[in-house]
């Protein structure tokens, strides 16, 4: 497949002879689950429960359907549903038929969509019918692309199955950069199979469990980690949710008793505010995990203390490597680390400036799950990937005893003050501790005598501080006199990417305009 690059053939003999890889396609964790667990419940949301044995058939009928529309093997199809089960019968519908499914965000608009769909070179877009407070349907003609509507009604003749390579891409999923426009993501059969039942099998994930889909479904870390694959590995039943708020959130979870879900921080944080006022708070939680960006150890401790002793550190990336905290974890680690690597054979290096390994600096990842390029991106793939293999991600972290890891930043993340280097997230850091604070984002923003100024974003709790009395404070932490606020900007929320990691990009313009 021209611009996909395969894992090289020493290690993918490695990764199957370990048993990681099972050479099996994608498609066939559905086909499994049917035959095993017909009659349990798969998938759930407002409208609809199917069984296994249900969305099995549903989800031929879509492959039927895909197939009378022309979709076939190796074509790739951008899948922009939001969270219902009609996500779930249109993505196996898809595998099912060969054809790549490309994970966009409900939240993706048409520029990321149009970009995409080039990238891509997609014959067609599976949107929603009808959806509040979006019309899709405009933004498919005005892109120009083919709407594929799956008339699943006259499914008599069914769809030729077909038996893709497993070390061919199953899926594009879309990275979740917070500059620039979105790369795509190329998930193998083998590697994602993987992905999802080993992440099962570490979350201790049973037939019994109730999960919850809170987050995009299309996101790697609702829809693999282990998310609704790694539930239908094992015959859990998973209940797709529209609204995180924690009003709605907590009458799905009694209503379902949902045992399990994936949230960002913010989500997570304001779930444990709200026990503080919600009559119906959770009750049948044991695994809350919480991942995408970093949580604080006081809102990690909070959440153990009021939502469940069951907090789960994730950090992960759509490239491939997660890193967990396991169950039975001491609170030390559940609180102030993010985990260690789901996988034995997950290669991390840890180096700083000059490439050196060292306890503090870059994270480098590869492994069985971990993606060797991303897909049609050459140039992209030189600076991201070192010549022997590891994925560069940019992020910062720190070794700790036992394998496990701390984020402390993104590489990438400086202003450059009048020549010095500022480290946002230490500058964050700092302004975090000031008890009025109760979220903050520094970001640069252009300026003629400096080069860039410093602008922080902040929330605060009840009163605001003015810029001095902001940085007084920094003047009161000690730090260097070149870290200081030049522009203050408070606002009522900060502006969030389609999955709800603070957007950075978005707080650029939105204070400059
Ligand atoms: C998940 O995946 P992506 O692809 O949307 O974003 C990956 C990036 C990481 O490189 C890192 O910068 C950040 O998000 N991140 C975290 C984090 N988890 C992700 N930063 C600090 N602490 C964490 N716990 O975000 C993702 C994919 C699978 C599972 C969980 C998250």
């Amino acid at each position: 497949m021209h611009g996909f690059v395969p894992f090289p053939a020493d290690r993918a003999n490695a990764y199957r002879t370990a048993g990681y890889w099972q050479d099996r396609p994608l498609s066939s964790l559905l086909d499994d689950a049917a035959a095993r667990w017909p009659d349990r419940k798969a998938v759930i949301d407002a409208d609809t429960t199917l069984t296994y044995t249900q969305l099995d058939s549903a989800a031929d009928r879509a492959a039927a359907g895909l197939h009378r529309l022309g979709v076939g093997a190796g074509d790739r199809v951008l899948l922009q549903l939001p969270n219902s089960c009609a996500f779930a019968v249109t993505l196996f519908g898809l595998l099912r038929v060969g054809a790549i499914p490309v994970l966009c965000l409900p939240g993706h608009r048409a520029a990321e969509i149009g970009h995409l769909a080039a990238v891509s070179d997609a014959i067609g877009i599976v949107i929603p019918d009808a959806t509040a407070g979006f019309d899709y349907p405009a933004m498919v003609d005005e892109l120009g692309l083919r709407r594929l509507i799956i008339d699943d009604a006259a499914g008599d003749q069914p769809a030729p199955r077909c038996a893709p390579d497993p070390n061919t891409p199953a899926l594009l999923l879309v990275s979740g950069g917070t500059t620039g426009l979105p790369k795509l993501i190329p998930r193998t059969h083998n590697d994602y199979v993987y992905n999802a039942t080993a992440s099962a099998a570490l979350c201790e994930l049973t037939a019994d469990d109730v999960y919850l889909v809170a987050l995009p479904a299309a996101h790697n870390f609702p829809l693999a980690c282990p998310g609704l694959l790694g539930a239908m590995s094992v015959g859990a039943a998973t209940v797709f949710g529209t609204d995180p708020s924690p009003e709605a959130a907590f009458a799905t979870i009694a209503r379902h008793r949902v045992t399990a879900t994936a949230l960002v921080p913010a989500l997570a944080t304001l779930w444990a505010q709200a026990c503080d006022w919600e009559p119906q708070k959770p009750t049948t939680l044991r695994l809350l995990q919480v991942g995408g960006a970093k949580l604080a150890a006081g809102d990690a401790r909070r959440i153990r203390d009021v939502l469940t002793p069951g907090l789960q550190q994730v950090f992960g990336m759509a490239e491939g490597l997660l890193c967990y905290t396991r169950p039975g974890d001491a609170p030390e680690l559940l609180d102030t680390t993010q985990g260690r690597p789901l996988c034995a054979d997950d290669e991390v290096r840890v180096v700083d400036e000059d490439g050196a390994e060292a306890p503090e600096g870059e994270l480098l990842v590869r492994g069985p799950y971990t993606i060797n390029g991303y897909y049609n991106a050459a140039e992209a793939n030189e600076r991201s990937f070192s010549p022997d293999g590891f994925y560069r991600s940019g992020d910062r972290v720190r070794r700790l005893p036992g394998g496990y890891l701390e984020v402390t930043g993104r590489i990438k993340d400086v202003i450059v003050r009048g020549g010095e280097n500022i480290a946002a997230d230490e500058l964050e850091a700092h302004l975090l501790d000031h008890p009025a604070i109760r979220s903050a984002a520094a970001v640069g923003l252009p300026d003629e005598y400096l080069g860039e100024k410093v602008c922080a974003a902040i929330i605060f709790h009840d009163n605001p501080l003015t810029l001095a009395e902001l940085n007084r404070h920094l003047d009161e932490c000690g730090v260097a006199t070149h870290v200081r606020v030049d522009q203050l900007a408070a606002l009522p929320a900060l502006p969030t990417t389609a999955v709800g990691k603070v957007d950075k990009k978005a707080i650029a313009r939105q204070v400059s305009s």
